[in-house]
């Protein structure tokens, strides 16, 4: 018996439970059950005891890991078999690369409440404060060459803005080639990080960070202007569980589309949800600025930006800025 099997039956029942049922459904004492009831309030489950009826969930934390694995338990081919949460860590990433390289499972997602060293591309920062927002990791081990490498961040893009959309009335948007838009602030981000030789990728890790529930005047100073929240455009406080379960229904479901039938379906529906192709912008490529119309992504992942003079430069790596 493990958390997740008691926070499932009580999800299900809805109502109060009693120990002695609990105990034989999931095959143990009562003593380990109301041991393990307790762990639960330790995490921040409310759970109501009565002596007579048993026990009953009255409320789960905001980032219930128990509820995540309950509702993706038997459902997800390979994203989200083994979950593991730390209430804060360095990056997610970073461990996620860690484990990966000692063998850890396709499909393990690492999510925390709050880190510490957040990561974004190119050695920026991903500002990670603890109770608000959504830090997961994702290890894949998919049979790709490295120069496949942008479609899993494509195909990360189109899956989180898919689920955003599911759950909120927003009109979340990519920009090239991993932000997650609403308007031109950014709600969140993906960062998929490689390990590979010159034939093909040993394990990939695609990192996600959404921003929830964090107020406009909470934003650290440096992200003010640009970041936005589910909150900040809604109005409403959205379970991160529910966006974390969404998220990772989601990514299992476009991995599977992209390892059955290939890079065509997410580029098509990436040029669907996409803000930037048809667009002024400029973008800028280390020391290197380019200004022309963004046109359509190849099939690597690749922007085809029209310069003025009517040719077209492919662009690998970047980032865009859209001109009004
Ligand atoms: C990204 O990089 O957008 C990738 C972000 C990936 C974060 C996740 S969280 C879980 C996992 N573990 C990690 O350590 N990282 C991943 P990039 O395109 O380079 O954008 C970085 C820029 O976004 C920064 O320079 C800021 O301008 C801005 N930024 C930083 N924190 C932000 C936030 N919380 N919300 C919106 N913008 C932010």
């Amino acid at each position: 018996m493990n958390n997740e099997h008691i926070i499932r039956l009580l999800k299900e029942k809805n109502d109060f439970v009693s120990g002695a049922e609990i105990a034989n459904t999931l095959k143990v004492t009562r003593t380990a059950v109301w041991k393990r009831i307790n762990i639960l309030r330790g995490k921040g489950y409310t759970i109501e005891a009565s002596p007579a009826k048993g026990y009953k969930l009255i409320k789960s934390p905001d980032l219930s890991i128990e509820e995540i694995k309950a509702s993706l338990s038997g459902r997800s081919k390979i994203i989200g078999n083994e979950i593991i949460f730390f209430a804060t860590i360095n990056s997610t990433n970073t461990l996620a690369m860690e484990l990966a390289g000692r063998g850890c499972s396709e499909g393990t997602v690492i999510i925390a409440d709050e880190q510490t060293g957040g990561k974004g591309r190119l050695g920026r920062k991903w500002l990670s404060p603890s109770g608000k927002n959504l830090y997961m990791s994702i290890i894949l081990k998919p049979a790709v060459s490295p120069r496949d490498a942008t479609i899993l961040t494509l195909f990360s893009a189109v899956a989180c803005t898919s689920a955003i959309r599911k759950i909120s009335s927003i009109p979340a948007s990519i920009k090239w080639p991993n932000d997650i838009m609403v308007s031109d602030r950014k709600l969140g981000g993906i960062l998929t990080e490689i390990k590979a030789d010159m034939d093909r990728i040993f394990h990939a890790v695609i990192g996600i960070g959404i921003n929830i529930n964090i107020e406009a005047d909470d934003m650290p100073d440096e992200i003010k202007a640009i970041a936005t929240s589910i909150k900040n455009e809604t109005g409403d406080v959205l379970s991160r569980t529910k966006v974390a379960v969404e998220i990772l229904r989601e990514m299992d479901r476009w991995y599977s589309i992209l390892l059955s039938s290939g890079k065509k379906p997410i580029i098509e529906e990436w040029l669907r949800l996409s803000s930037t192709i048809g667009k002024a912008v400029r973008v800028t490529v280390g020391d290197k600025v380019f200004t022309g119309i963004a046109g359509n992504i190849d099939d690597e992942g690749m922007l085809m930006l029209k310069l003025p003079d009517n040719t077209v430069k492919k662009i690998s790596a970047g980032d865009v800025t859209i001109l009004r």
